[in-house]
Protein backbone atom coordinates (compact mmCIF):
# COMPACT_ATOMS: atom_id res chain seq x y z
CA UNK A 1 0.00 0.00 0.00
CA UNK A 2 1.45 3.39 -0.85
CA UNK A 3 1.81 6.62 1.16
CA UNK A 4 -1.80 8.40 1.39
CA UNK A 5 -1.01 12.07 1.75
CA UNK A 6 1.24 14.81 0.28
CA UNK A 7 5.04 14.29 -0.21
CA UNK A 8 6.71 17.85 0.38
CA UNK A 9 10.27 18.57 1.38
CA UNK A 10 11.05 14.83 1.17
CA UNK A 11 8.70 13.93 3.70
CA UNK A 12 5.13 12.63 3.56
CA UNK A 13 2.91 14.44 5.37
CA UNK A 14 -1.27 15.12 6.19
CA UNK A 15 -2.62 17.97 5.51
CA UNK A 16 -5.36 20.05 7.79
CA UNK A 17 -8.20 19.46 4.80
CA UNK A 18 -11.15 17.40 4.62
CA UNK A 19 -10.51 14.14 4.74
CA UNK A 20 -10.63 12.25 1.40
CA UNK A 21 -12.61 9.13 1.09
CA UNK A 22 -12.23 7.57 -1.91
CA UNK A 23 -14.16 4.11 -2.75
CA UNK A 24 -13.27 1.49 -5.32
CA UNK A 25 -15.76 2.39 -8.15
CA UNK A 26 -16.28 -1.42 -8.77
CA UNK A 27 -16.91 -2.17 -5.36
CA UNK A 28 -18.50 0.74 -3.40
CA UNK A 29 -17.76 -0.96 -0.11
CA UNK A 30 -14.23 -0.98 -0.47
CA UNK A 31 -12.55 2.46 0.60
CA UNK A 32 -9.34 2.26 -1.09
CA UNK A 33 -8.14 5.96 0.13
CA UNK A 34 -9.02 7.80 3.34
CA UNK A 35 -6.89 10.55 4.45
CA UNK A 36 -7.08 14.78 5.32
CA UNK A 37 -6.11 16.55 2.42
CA UNK A 38 -3.67 19.26 2.12
CA UNK A 39 -4.69 22.82 2.04
CA UNK A 40 -3.17 26.49 1.12
CA UNK A 41 -0.24 26.26 3.38
CA UNK A 42 0.64 22.86 2.57
CA UNK A 43 0.98 23.61 -1.28
CA UNK A 44 2.78 27.27 -0.18
CA UNK A 45 5.25 24.77 1.40
CA UNK A 46 5.55 22.59 -1.56
CA UNK A 47 6.24 25.62 -3.51
CA UNK A 48 8.92 27.01 -0.99
CA UNK A 49 10.57 23.27 -0.98
CA UNK A 50 10.67 23.51 -4.79
CA UNK A 51 12.09 26.82 -5.27
CA UNK A 52 14.81 26.35 -2.42
CA UNK A 53 15.81 22.64 -4.96
CA UNK A 54 15.84 24.59 -7.91
CA UNK A 55 19.18 26.33 -8.01
CA UNK A 56 21.01 22.68 -6.86
CA UNK A 57 18.67 20.45 -9.66
CA UNK A 58 19.50 22.66 -12.70
CA UNK A 59 22.99 21.98 -11.63
CA UNK A 60 23.13 18.47 -11.63
CA UNK A 61 24.18 17.55 -14.98
CA UNK A 62 20.97 16.43 -17.27
CA UNK A 63 22.19 13.08 -17.96
CA UNK A 64 22.46 12.37 -14.27
CA UNK A 65 19.24 13.84 -14.13
CA UNK A 66 17.94 11.50 -16.98
CA UNK A 67 19.87 8.13 -15.04
CA UNK A 68 17.54 9.03 -11.93
CA UNK A 69 14.37 8.86 -14.66
CA UNK A 70 15.96 5.74 -16.23
CA UNK A 71 16.35 4.02 -12.71
CA UNK A 72 12.85 4.86 -11.65
CA UNK A 73 11.95 2.91 -15.05
CA UNK A 74 13.62 -0.11 -14.02
CA UNK A 75 11.82 0.04 -10.34
CA UNK A 76 8.73 1.03 -11.91
CA UNK A 77 8.68 -2.52 -14.16
CA UNK A 78 9.68 -4.37 -10.58
CA UNK A 79 6.01 -3.01 -9.24
CA UNK A 80 3.80 -3.02 -12.33
CA UNK A 81 1.13 -5.51 -11.46
CA UNK A 82 1.35 -4.07 -8.01
CA UNK A 83 0.81 -0.46 -9.45
CA UNK A 84 -1.88 -1.78 -12.22
CA UNK A 85 -3.82 -3.40 -9.46
CA UNK A 86 -4.02 -0.53 -7.25
CA UNK A 87 -4.84 1.39 -10.62
CA UNK A 88 -8.17 -0.67 -11.02
CA UNK A 89 -9.14 -0.41 -7.50
CA UNK A 90 -8.84 3.12 -7.77
CA UNK A 91 -10.00 3.84 -11.31
CA UNK A 92 -12.02 1.69 -12.65
CA UNK A 93 -10.41 -0.01 -15.93
CA UNK A 94 -9.95 -3.08 -16.50
CA UNK A 95 -6.58 -4.78 -15.34
CA UNK A 96 -5.04 -5.35 -18.81
CA UNK A 97 -5.06 -1.31 -19.17
CA UNK A 98 -3.84 -0.15 -16.04
CA UNK A 99 -1.41 -2.65 -17.20
CA UNK A 100 -1.10 -1.16 -20.27
CA UNK A 101 -1.02 2.27 -18.80
CA UNK A 102 1.84 1.59 -16.26
CA UNK A 103 3.99 0.42 -19.20
CA UNK A 104 3.05 3.23 -21.05
CA UNK A 105 4.17 5.58 -18.06
CA UNK A 106 7.21 3.60 -17.67
CA UNK A 107 8.23 3.82 -21.55
CA UNK A 108 7.70 7.72 -20.78
CA UNK A 109 10.54 7.69 -17.89
CA UNK A 110 12.85 5.83 -20.10
CA UNK A 111 12.87 8.06 -22.81
CA UNK A 112 12.96 11.42 -20.83
CA UNK A 113 16.42 9.38 -18.93
CA UNK A 114 17.51 9.18 -22.79
CA UNK A 115 16.63 13.31 -23.74
CA UNK A 116 19.36 14.13 -20.45
CA UNK A 117 21.60 13.08 -22.93
CA UNK A 118 20.25 14.97 -25.78
CA UNK A 119 19.24 18.31 -24.39
CA UNK A 120 20.80 20.96 -26.37
CA UNK A 121 20.93 23.89 -28.35
CA UNK A 122 21.99 24.57 -32.05
CA UNK A 123 25.31 25.66 -33.48
CA UNK A 124 24.31 27.76 -36.12
CA UNK A 125 26.52 30.51 -38.04
CA UNK A 126 27.04 34.55 -37.45
CA UNK A 127 26.74 37.52 -39.65
CA UNK A 128 29.67 38.63 -37.66
CA UNK A 129 33.40 36.93 -38.23
CA UNK A 130 35.07 35.50 -35.85
CA UNK A 131 31.94 34.79 -34.00
CA UNK A 132 30.40 31.17 -32.74
CA UNK A 133 27.01 32.12 -32.55
CA UNK A 134 24.57 28.93 -30.84
CA UNK A 135 21.51 28.70 -28.35
CA UNK A 136 21.87 26.85 -24.99
CA UNK A 137 18.41 25.47 -23.38
CA UNK A 138 17.65 26.23 -19.94
CA UNK A 139 15.11 25.21 -17.41
CA UNK A 140 12.66 27.46 -16.52
CA UNK A 141 12.35 27.08 -12.60
CA UNK A 142 9.70 25.29 -11.10
CA UNK A 143 7.02 23.42 -12.27
CA UNK A 144 3.12 23.26 -11.51
CA UNK A 145 1.95 20.26 -12.63
CA UNK A 146 -1.82 19.22 -12.42
CA UNK A 147 -3.54 16.14 -13.79
CA UNK A 148 -6.64 13.90 -14.35
CA UNK A 149 -8.40 10.50 -12.49
CA UNK A 150 -8.54 8.78 -16.36
CA UNK A 151 -4.65 8.17 -16.85
CA UNK A 152 -3.50 8.71 -12.72
CA UNK A 153 -0.06 6.68 -13.44
CA UNK A 154 0.71 7.99 -17.03
CA UNK A 155 -0.01 11.13 -17.38
CA UNK A 156 1.76 12.24 -14.21
CA UNK A 157 4.70 10.62 -15.92
CA UNK A 158 4.15 12.37 -19.47
CA UNK A 159 4.22 15.82 -17.59
CA UNK A 160 6.76 15.07 -14.42
CA UNK A 161 9.40 13.23 -16.33
CA UNK A 162 9.92 15.73 -18.91
CA UNK A 163 10.19 18.67 -16.52
CA UNK A 164 12.43 16.97 -13.96
CA UNK A 165 14.79 15.77 -17.32
CA UNK A 166 15.24 19.75 -17.94
CA UNK A 167 16.28 20.54 -14.78
CA UNK A 168 12.91 22.18 -13.48
CA UNK A 169 11.87 21.29 -9.85
CA UNK A 170 7.51 20.30 -9.35
CA UNK A 171 5.03 21.38 -7.22
CA UNK A 172 2.58 18.69 -8.54
CA UNK A 173 -1.26 18.01 -8.00
CA UNK A 174 -3.03 14.85 -8.44
CA UNK A 175 -6.53 13.98 -9.27
CA UNK A 176 -8.65 13.82 -5.74
CA UNK A 177 -10.20 10.65 -6.84
CA UNK A 178 -7.06 8.75 -7.81
CA UNK A 179 -4.03 9.98 -5.20
CA UNK A 180 -2.21 6.55 -4.58
CA UNK A 181 -1.57 5.72 -7.91
CA UNK A 182 0.08 9.20 -7.82
CA UNK A 183 1.48 8.21 -4.77
CA UNK A 184 3.42 5.31 -6.19
CA UNK A 185 5.54 7.24 -8.71
CA UNK A 186 6.91 9.85 -6.09
CA UNK A 187 7.60 6.66 -3.93
CA UNK A 188 9.79 5.28 -6.85
CA UNK A 189 11.30 8.55 -7.78
CA UNK A 190 12.61 9.46 -4.54
CA UNK A 191 14.23 5.42 -4.30
CA UNK A 192 15.50 6.47 -7.56
CA UNK A 193 17.55 8.56 -5.77
CA UNK A 194 15.48 12.17 -6.49
CA UNK A 195 16.91 14.91 -3.86
CA UNK A 196 14.09 15.93 -1.06
CA UNK A 197 12.32 19.29 -2.45
CA UNK A 198 13.20 18.31 -6.41
CA UNK A 199 9.41 17.16 -6.51
CA UNK A 200 6.50 17.87 -4.79
CA UNK A 201 3.15 15.98 -4.34
CA UNK A 202 0.00 18.00 -2.79
CA UNK A 203 -3.26 16.31 -2.58
CA UNK A 204 -6.07 18.49 -2.25
CA UNK A 205 -8.76 20.28 -3.72
CA UNK A 206 -8.48 22.45 -6.73
CA UNK A 207 -10.32 25.19 -5.33
CA UNK A 208 -7.55 25.70 -3.19
CA UNK A 209 -4.44 23.96 -3.81
CA UNK A 210 -4.59 24.13 -7.40
CA UNK A 211 -5.52 27.60 -7.51
CA UNK A 212 -2.14 28.20 -4.92
CA UNK A 213 -0.15 26.31 -7.49
CA UNK A 214 -1.43 27.93 -10.57
CA UNK A 215 -1.40 31.31 -9.03
CA UNK A 216 2.17 31.93 -7.20
CA UNK A 217 4.30 33.71 -8.66
CA UNK A 218 7.16 30.98 -8.37
CA UNK A 219 5.32 28.32 -11.04
CA UNK A 220 6.65 29.95 -13.95
CA UNK A 221 5.42 26.76 -16.19
CA UNK A 222 2.21 25.28 -16.11
CA UNK A 223 0.90 21.89 -17.29
CA UNK A 224 -2.45 21.01 -17.08
CA UNK A 225 -4.48 17.82 -18.72
CA UNK A 226 -8.33 18.39 -17.56
CA UNK A 227 -11.61 20.09 -18.64
CA UNK A 228 -12.03 22.94 -20.46
CA UNK A 229 -13.57 25.02 -18.14
CA UNK A 230 -10.90 24.12 -15.81
CA UNK A 231 -8.18 24.82 -18.68
CA UNK A 232 -8.90 28.17 -19.81
CA UNK A 233 -9.24 29.68 -16.32
CA UNK A 234 -6.19 28.04 -15.63
CA UNK A 235 -4.59 29.55 -18.60
CA UNK A 236 -5.68 32.98 -17.77
CA UNK A 237 -3.98 33.10 -14.38
CA UNK A 238 -0.52 32.05 -16.03
CA UNK A 239 -1.48 34.79 -18.77
CA UNK A 240 -1.57 37.23 -15.81
CA UNK A 241 1.73 36.30 -14.42
CA UNK A 242 3.12 35.34 -17.55
CA UNK A 243 3.96 31.80 -17.23
CA UNK A 244 4.33 29.39 -19.91
CA UNK A 245 1.21 27.35 -20.37
CA UNK A 246 0.48 24.17 -22.16
CA UNK A 247 -3.42 22.87 -21.31
CA UNK A 248 -4.84 19.52 -22.70
CA UNK A 249 -8.36 19.20 -22.45
CA UNK A 250 -11.61 17.95 -24.58
CA UNK A 251 -11.94 16.12 -27.56
CA UNK A 252 -15.55 14.86 -29.35
CA UNK A 253 -12.95 12.70 -31.36
CA UNK A 254 -14.21 11.35 -34.93
CA UNK A 255 -13.63 7.43 -35.94
CA UNK A 256 -14.64 7.89 -40.32
CA UNK A 257 -15.56 4.22 -41.89
CA UNK A 258 -15.14 4.16 -45.92
CA UNK A 259 -16.69 2.02 -47.95
CA UNK A 260 -14.09 0.11 -48.29
CA UNK A 261 -12.40 -0.45 -44.85
CA UNK A 262 -12.24 -3.70 -42.96
CA UNK A 263 -15.60 -3.56 -41.54
CA UNK A 264 -14.31 -6.08 -39.20
CA UNK A 265 -11.16 -3.96 -37.93
CA UNK A 266 -13.66 -0.82 -37.65
CA UNK A 267 -16.05 -2.13 -35.46
CA UNK A 268 -12.99 -3.16 -33.61
CA UNK A 269 -11.62 0.42 -33.49
CA UNK A 270 -14.57 1.32 -32.52
CA UNK A 271 -15.09 -0.68 -29.53
CA UNK A 272 -11.10 0.23 -28.19
CA UNK A 273 -11.23 3.33 -29.00
CA UNK A 274 -15.37 4.31 -27.86
CA UNK A 275 -15.22 2.09 -24.60
CA UNK A 276 -11.56 1.37 -23.60
CA UNK A 277 -11.51 2.71 -20.49
CA UNK A 278 -15.15 3.04 -20.53
CA UNK A 279 -14.72 5.99 -22.82
CA UNK A 280 -12.65 7.90 -20.12
CA UNK A 281 -9.97 9.54 -21.85
CA UNK A 282 -9.67 12.47 -23.83
CA UNK A 283 -8.38 10.70 -27.08
CA UNK A 284 -11.76 8.34 -27.45
CA UNK A 285 -13.60 7.79 -30.13
CA UNK A 286 -17.18 9.49 -29.52
CA UNK A 287 -18.34 10.00 -32.66
CA UNK A 288 -18.65 7.08 -35.79
CA UNK A 289 -19.32 8.14 -38.84
CA UNK A 290 -20.08 5.87 -41.75
CA UNK A 291 -20.68 5.32 -45.32
CA UNK A 292 -23.93 4.98 -45.98
CA UNK A 293 -23.54 2.33 -48.10
CA UNK A 294 -21.88 -0.43 -45.47
CA UNK A 295 -23.92 1.60 -42.39
CA UNK A 296 -26.35 -0.91 -41.89
CA UNK A 297 -23.74 -3.83 -41.98
CA UNK A 298 -20.89 -1.76 -39.89
CA UNK A 299 -24.01 -1.26 -36.88
CA UNK A 300 -25.28 -4.61 -37.17
CA UNK A 301 -21.87 -5.94 -36.34
CA UNK A 302 -20.82 -3.44 -34.19
CA UNK A 303 -24.37 -3.71 -32.23
CA UNK A 304 -23.60 -7.34 -31.60
CA UNK A 305 -20.17 -6.79 -30.16
CA UNK A 306 -21.15 -4.14 -28.20
CA UNK A 307 -24.02 -6.37 -26.60
CA UNK A 308 -21.63 -8.91 -25.95
CA UNK A 309 -19.11 -6.86 -23.89
CA UNK A 310 -18.88 -8.35 -20.20
CA UNK A 311 -19.20 -5.00 -18.20
CA UNK A 312 -17.56 -5.81 -14.90
CA UNK A 313 -15.14 -5.56 -11.94
CA UNK A 314 -11.62 -4.93 -14.00
CA UNK A 315 -9.87 -7.32 -11.77
CA UNK A 316 -11.98 -10.03 -13.28
CA UNK A 317 -10.05 -11.08 -15.93
CA UNK A 318 -13.23 -12.33 -17.96
CA UNK A 319 -14.29 -8.14 -17.66
CA UNK A 320 -14.00 -6.20 -20.75
CA UNK A 321 -15.00 -2.89 -19.54
CA UNK A 322 -15.16 -1.43 -16.11
CA UNK A 323 -17.11 0.81 -13.96
CA UNK A 324 -17.21 4.63 -14.75
CA UNK A 325 -14.85 6.70 -11.84
CA UNK A 326 -17.34 7.80 -9.66
CA UNK A 327 -21.17 8.83 -9.00
CA UNK A 328 -20.50 12.47 -10.94
CA UNK A 329 -19.67 10.81 -14.11
CA UNK A 330 -22.25 8.45 -14.13
CA UNK A 331 -24.71 11.00 -13.49
CA UNK A 332 -23.14 12.93 -16.29
CA UNK A 333 -23.13 9.76 -18.52
CA UNK A 334 -26.61 9.01 -17.75
CA UNK A 335 -27.93 12.73 -18.00
CA UNK A 336 -26.53 12.53 -22.16
CA UNK A 337 -27.73 9.74 -22.39
CA UNK A 338 -31.54 11.54 -21.50
CA UNK A 339 -30.52 14.24 -23.65
CA UNK A 340 -29.99 12.32 -26.83
CA UNK A 341 -33.02 10.46 -25.94
CA UNK A 342 -34.90 13.56 -26.00
CA UNK A 343 -33.02 15.28 -28.94
CA UNK A 344 -34.76 12.15 -30.95
CA UNK A 345 -31.48 9.92 -31.65
CA UNK A 346 -32.01 6.12 -31.95
CA UNK A 347 -30.62 4.09 -28.63
CA UNK A 348 -29.31 0.60 -30.33
CA UNK A 349 -27.29 -0.23 -27.92
CA UNK A 350 -27.12 -0.15 -23.91
CA UNK A 351 -28.62 3.04 -22.00
CA UNK A 352 -28.96 2.13 -18.79
CA UNK A 353 -26.86 0.35 -15.84
CA UNK A 354 -25.10 -3.22 -15.80
CA UNK A 355 -27.01 -4.79 -12.59
CA UNK A 356 -25.46 -8.00 -12.83
CA UNK A 357 -22.17 -6.26 -12.30
CA UNK A 358 -22.24 -5.80 -8.56
CA UNK A 359 -22.58 -2.51 -6.39
CA UNK A 360 -20.40 -0.34 -8.36
CA UNK A 361 -20.90 2.15 -11.26
CA UNK A 362 -21.26 -0.01 -14.27
CA UNK A 363 -23.15 1.54 -17.25
CA UNK A 364 -23.45 -0.64 -20.43
CA UNK A 365 -21.50 0.69 -23.47
CA UNK A 366 -24.05 2.70 -24.88
CA UNK A 367 -24.64 3.89 -28.77
CA UNK A 368 -27.00 6.44 -30.72
CA UNK A 369 -27.64 6.93 -34.44
CA UNK A 370 -29.02 9.56 -36.52
CA UNK A 371 -26.99 12.49 -34.70
CA UNK A 372 -26.65 15.50 -36.73
CA UNK A 373 -23.75 18.07 -36.39
CA UNK A 374 -26.72 20.19 -34.05
CA UNK A 375 -27.36 18.07 -31.47
CA UNK A 376 -25.74 18.05 -28.27
CA UNK A 377 -24.14 14.24 -27.87
CA UNK A 378 -22.46 15.16 -31.34
CA UNK A 379 -20.73 18.35 -30.47
CA UNK A 380 -20.63 17.96 -26.35
CA UNK A 381 -17.50 15.47 -24.62
CA UNK A 382 -19.04 13.10 -22.12
CA UNK A 383 -16.35 11.07 -21.21
CA UNK A 384 -18.09 8.19 -21.00
CA UNK A 385 -19.32 4.95 -23.22
CA UNK A 386 -21.83 6.90 -25.16
CA UNK A 387 -21.22 6.70 -28.95
CA UNK A 388 -23.07 9.00 -31.12
CA UNK A 389 -23.25 7.78 -34.56
CA UNK A 390 -23.56 9.57 -38.16
CA UNK A 391 -23.96 8.65 -41.25
CA UNK A 392 -22.47 10.57 -44.83
CA UNK A 393 -22.61 9.92 -48.84
CA UNK A 394 -19.12 11.38 -49.48
CA UNK A 395 -15.58 11.76 -48.18
CA UNK A 396 -15.79 15.56 -48.16
CA UNK A 397 -19.34 15.66 -46.01
CA UNK A 398 -17.39 13.15 -43.86
CA UNK A 399 -14.58 15.41 -42.95
CA UNK A 400 -17.50 18.50 -42.94
CA UNK A 401 -19.47 16.65 -39.88
CA UNK A 402 -15.50 15.66 -38.52
CA UNK A 403 -14.36 18.72 -38.71
CA UNK A 404 -17.53 20.71 -37.35
CA UNK A 405 -16.75 20.98 -33.98
CA UNK A 406 -15.25 22.63 -31.70
CA UNK A 407 -12.30 20.10 -30.42
CA UNK A 408 -9.56 18.82 -32.42
CA UNK A 409 -7.43 16.01 -30.51
CA UNK A 410 -7.40 12.97 -32.13
CA UNK A 411 -9.09 11.21 -35.46
CA UNK A 412 -9.11 7.87 -36.85
CA UNK A 413 -9.98 6.76 -40.78
CA UNK A 414 -10.91 3.37 -41.85
CA UNK A 415 -9.96 2.52 -45.37
CA UNK A 416 -8.23 0.45 -47.82
CA UNK A 417 -7.35 3.60 -50.34
CA UNK A 418 -3.62 5.41 -50.37
CA UNK A 419 -5.00 8.43 -51.79
CA UNK A 420 -8.03 8.38 -48.96
CA UNK A 421 -5.92 8.32 -46.28
CA UNK A 422 -3.52 10.86 -47.35
CA UNK A 423 -6.40 13.30 -48.24
CA UNK A 424 -7.50 12.89 -44.69
CA UNK A 425 -4.10 13.44 -42.95
CA UNK A 426 -4.31 16.83 -44.58
CA UNK A 427 -8.14 17.55 -44.16
CA UNK A 428 -8.57 16.33 -40.82
CA UNK A 429 -8.40 19.15 -38.13
CA UNK A 430 -6.94 17.35 -34.77
CA UNK A 431 -3.53 16.85 -33.36
CA UNK A 432 -3.68 13.61 -34.12
CA UNK A 433 -4.36 11.17 -37.47
CA UNK A 434 -4.86 7.63 -37.20
CA UNK A 435 -5.50 5.38 -39.96
CA UNK A 436 -6.79 1.78 -39.87
CA UNK A 437 -6.20 1.91 -35.75
CA UNK A 438 -8.26 3.51 -33.18
CA UNK A 439 -8.30 7.39 -32.02
CA UNK A 440 -6.64 6.22 -28.68
CA UNK A 441 -3.09 6.18 -27.46
CA UNK A 442 0.27 8.41 -27.52
CA UNK A 443 3.64 7.20 -27.48
CA UNK A 444 6.56 8.56 -25.44
CA UNK A 445 8.79 9.35 -28.17
CA UNK A 446 6.02 11.49 -30.10
CA UNK A 447 4.10 14.82 -29.65
CA UNK A 448 1.25 14.31 -28.31
CA UNK A 449 -2.00 17.12 -28.50
CA UNK A 450 -4.74 18.53 -29.98
CA UNK A 451 -5.95 21.67 -31.65
CA UNK A 452 -9.02 24.40 -31.37
CA UNK A 453 -10.46 24.27 -28.22
CA UNK A 454 -8.78 21.08 -27.41
CA UNK A 455 -5.28 22.35 -26.32
CA UNK A 456 -3.11 25.26 -25.83
CA UNK A 457 0.37 25.84 -25.56
CA UNK A 458 3.14 23.11 -26.73
CA UNK A 459 2.48 19.25 -27.44
CA UNK A 460 3.35 17.30 -24.23
CA UNK A 461 5.83 14.10 -24.55
CA UNK A 462 8.22 13.55 -27.38
CA UNK A 463 11.37 16.25 -27.70
CA UNK A 464 8.98 19.13 -27.50
CA UNK A 465 7.59 17.74 -24.06
CA UNK A 466 11.28 18.15 -22.79
CA UNK A 467 11.45 21.47 -24.42
CA UNK A 468 8.23 22.98 -22.88
CA UNK A 469 10.21 23.11 -19.46
CA UNK A 470 13.28 25.27 -20.76
CA UNK A 471 14.26 28.40 -22.14
CA UNK A 472 16.30 29.30 -25.00
CA UNK A 473 19.26 31.38 -24.74
CA UNK A 474 21.41 32.99 -27.81
CA UNK A 475 24.98 33.04 -27.39
CA UNK A 476 27.47 35.19 -28.81
CA UNK A 477 31.17 34.67 -28.43
CA UNK A 478 33.57 37.04 -30.53
CA UNK A 479 37.40 35.48 -30.88
CA UNK A 480 38.44 38.50 -32.66
CA UNK A 481 42.53 38.34 -32.00
CA UNK A 482 43.15 41.94 -30.30
CA UNK A 483 43.47 44.60 -32.75
CA UNK A 484 41.39 43.14 -34.99
CA UNK A 485 38.47 45.01 -36.01
CA UNK A 486 35.28 43.07 -35.21
CA UNK A 487 31.67 43.59 -36.88
CA UNK A 488 29.30 46.73 -35.70
CA UNK A 489 26.12 45.11 -34.73
C1 LIG B 1 -4.34 7.55 -24.55
O1 LIG B 1 -5.24 7.73 -25.33
O2 LIG B 1 -3.76 6.47 -24.51
O3 LIG B 1 -6.39 12.27 -20.49
C2 LIG B 1 -3.82 8.57 -23.63
C3 LIG B 1 -6.29 11.64 -21.53
C4 LIG B 1 -5.00 11.87 -22.29
C5 LIG B 1 -4.20 10.64 -22.40
C6 LIG B 1 -4.75 9.70 -23.42
N1 LIG B 1 -4.24 12.86 -21.65
O4 LIG B 1 -7.16 10.94 -21.93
Amino acid sequence: MPHQGSYINGAWVTGAGKVQRNLNPADLAEVVAEFPTARSADALAAIAAAEAAWPMWKAVPAPERGRILARAAAIARTRLDEIATLLTREEGKILAEAKGEVIKGINCLDFCGGQGYRLGGKVLPSEAVDTAASTLRQPIGVAGIITPWNFPWSNPCWKIAPALVAGCTVVFKPASATPLTASCLVEILEEAGLPAGVLNMVVGSGAEVGETIVTHPATKVLSFTGSNPVGARLYESGARKLAKVTCEMGGKNALIVMPDADLERAVEGVIGGGFGSSGQRCTATSRLLVHVDVKARLLEMLVAATSALKVGNGLDPTSQMGPVVDQDQLHTDLSYIEIAKHEGLKLIAGGSMEASAGNGYFLRPTIFDGAKATHRLFQEEVFGPVLAVSEFTTYEEAIELANGVVFGLSSALYTQSLVTAQRFIQDIHAGMAHVNEPSIGGEAQLPFGGVGCTGVGDREMGEEGVNFFTQLKTVFINYARSGERSMCR
